[in-house]
């Protein structure tokens, strides 16, 4: 069997027990645990020049990690990626800026991944390279001779055409995408989207098969929704319960009902909303305080991007206003913890709470959406209340599924999970786990490479076979 090699921008702390906030590090390491592998990508360091990789092995996964320069740094992860991209991606163009030299330094920095990567290349590997920060990677790669099968997964939304386009590279990007074997996105929207942007810009064709032809390759583009684990997830929930601050936390509450919040500090999360909405409630329906809180653990990511400063802020604000607005002697409605947590902690915290309240404005997936499901108690489950614009939504049918611009729709859906029936929470329930086992993160990145392999093994025998044509002609 092949080696599979993995690209993200950031390598998941190696240490045990260290928690690696963020969807890609937690999917793509759970997923990587299993099959053994390379796992290849930034140490988080940032070092005075590139150097070759440093490799460490841990059980079966091998991590490769490089430094970047402190202009490697601001210009492709702080710049092209984060201040560009990341807002664009998830239609927050207001917040998006563009300079060529971020954009000059986020190509120099794929090419000098590419080369630290090459050398480390079998003839037999399969790469699979993730999200935003890589767009152009295979080209990269292509570039210095690689032949192997490439295969990219995006993360985060693909925006629609009109969206695209406000990017100025644009079809530079959607060029070098194009040099993948196959592209991944989270849900048909976004495969939708990219293949729009092909065929209304005339790059290219698409069949019924997923396949599509432009800038002279195929490749295929299809949906490949990320999952989680639910039964572990519902069993390190269970056995966390007994943990100290599940314990402490259950007591403060003193029988108030428990709505949970769990995001990255990020303004595409609806943070801000979120609190205007539980506010509306608290407003509309004087009956609730004293007997609900909202809890929302939040770390900061990203802190040294200027959009992430604001949004903290504007967050503590809100969270203080509201707070002052309404909270007694004894209750505070807002709980806004900045920390990172343990995983399994965070699960039964999960379980010991009656809503789960997920509302970004726009996110590729969302996996808390799926963790907090996985979490609860069949016996006595909380509800979900989840955001249109989370790509979750399309497969999470027992949630309560609100518009994160409409503060009053979220208010009373908030209020209808708070009073919902056991027999009706039971049934979203249970329509919710089975098809979180059956798309679990085993199928997500099975699935996924089959295809790689598979198209990888047409392509090459295409090839083979016009050049065996161009012999004998
Ligand atoms: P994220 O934007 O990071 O991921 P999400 O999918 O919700 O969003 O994943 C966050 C992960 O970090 C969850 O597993 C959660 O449990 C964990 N986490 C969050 N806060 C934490 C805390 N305080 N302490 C410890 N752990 C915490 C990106 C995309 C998503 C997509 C994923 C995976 O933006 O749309 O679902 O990748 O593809």
């Amino acid at each position: 069997m092949s080696r599979l090699i993995v690209v993200s921008n950031r390598v998941a702390p190696t240490q045990e027990g260290r928690p690696a906030a963020g969807g890609l590090a937690i999917g793509v390491l759970d997923a990587l645990k299993e099959t053994g592998g390379v796992w290849f990508g930034w140490s988080g360091e940032i070092a005075a020049e590139p150097s070759t990789p440093v490799i460490e092995k841990q059980g079966n996964v091998t991590y490769a990690t490089v430094g970047l320069t402190k202009r490697d740094y601001d210009q492709y992860y702080r710049g092209f990626s984060n201040a560009t991209l990341w807002p664009t991606f998830h239609y927050r163009n207001d917040l998006s800026r563009y300079d060529r030299q971020e954009y000059a330094g986020y190509l120099r920095v794929n090419v000098t991944l590419a080369k630290q990567l090459k050398e480390l290349i079998k003839p037999d590997d399969i790469i699979w390279v993730h999200d935003y920060h890589l767009l152009p990677f295979a080209r990269c790669l292509r570039d210095l001779g690689v032949k192997n099968p490439i295969g990219f997964f995006l993360h985060i939304p693909f925006p629609v055409p009109e969206v695209m386009r406000t990017v100025p590279p644009h079809e530079e990007l959607v060029k070098c995408m194009c040099s993948y074997d196959v592209v991944g996105f989270q849900t048909d929207a976004d495969r939708q989207s990219f293949v729009d942007y092909i065929e209304r810009g005339h790059h290219g064709t698409s069949s019924d098969e997923n396949m599509i032809h432009a800038y002279g390759r195929f490749l295929k583009v299809a949906a490949y929704p990320i999952g989680i684990y639910p039964d572990a997830i519902a069993k390190a929930a269970e056995q966390f319960t007994d943990r100290k601050q599940v314990r402490s936390m259950r007591d403060a509450m003193r029988g108030r009902k428990l709505i949970m919040s769990v995001d990255r500090l990020d303004y595409s999360k609806g943070l801000v909303e979120r609190f205007q909405a539980f506010e509306r409630l608290l407003q509309n329906a004087p009956g609730w305080h004293g007997r609900v809180s909202l809890v929302q653990i939040a770390p900061p990511t990203r802190a040294d991007v200027q959009t992430y400063q604001r949004i903290r802020q504007n967050l503590e604000g809100e969270a203080g206003r509201i707070n002052g607005r309404f909270a007694q002697l004894d209750w505070t409605p807002i709980q806004y913890l900045n920390r990172k947590y343990e995983r399994n902690l965070l699960m039964a915290l999960f379980r010991h709470s009656q809503v789960g309240y997920v509302t970004p404005l726009r996110d590729g997936m969302n996996l808390v959406a799926k963790e907090y499901v996985a979490s609860q108690d069949p016996a006595d489950p909380g509800v979900l209340v989840l955001s249109q614009f989370a790509g979750a939504a399309e497969q999470l049918p027992g949630a309560l599924v609100v518009n994160p611009f409409d503060l009053s729709q979220m208010a009373e859906a908030l209020e209808r999970a708070l009073s919902m029936p056991l027999a009706e929470r039971q049934a979203r329930h249970a329509d919710m786990m089975a098809p979180l086992r059956v798309n679990n993160l085993s199928v997500w990145r099975d699935t996924f490479l089959a295809d790689l392999r598979h198209v990888a093994t047409a392509s090459s025998v295409t090839e083979k076979a016009v050049k065996r044509a161009d012999v004998t002609a």
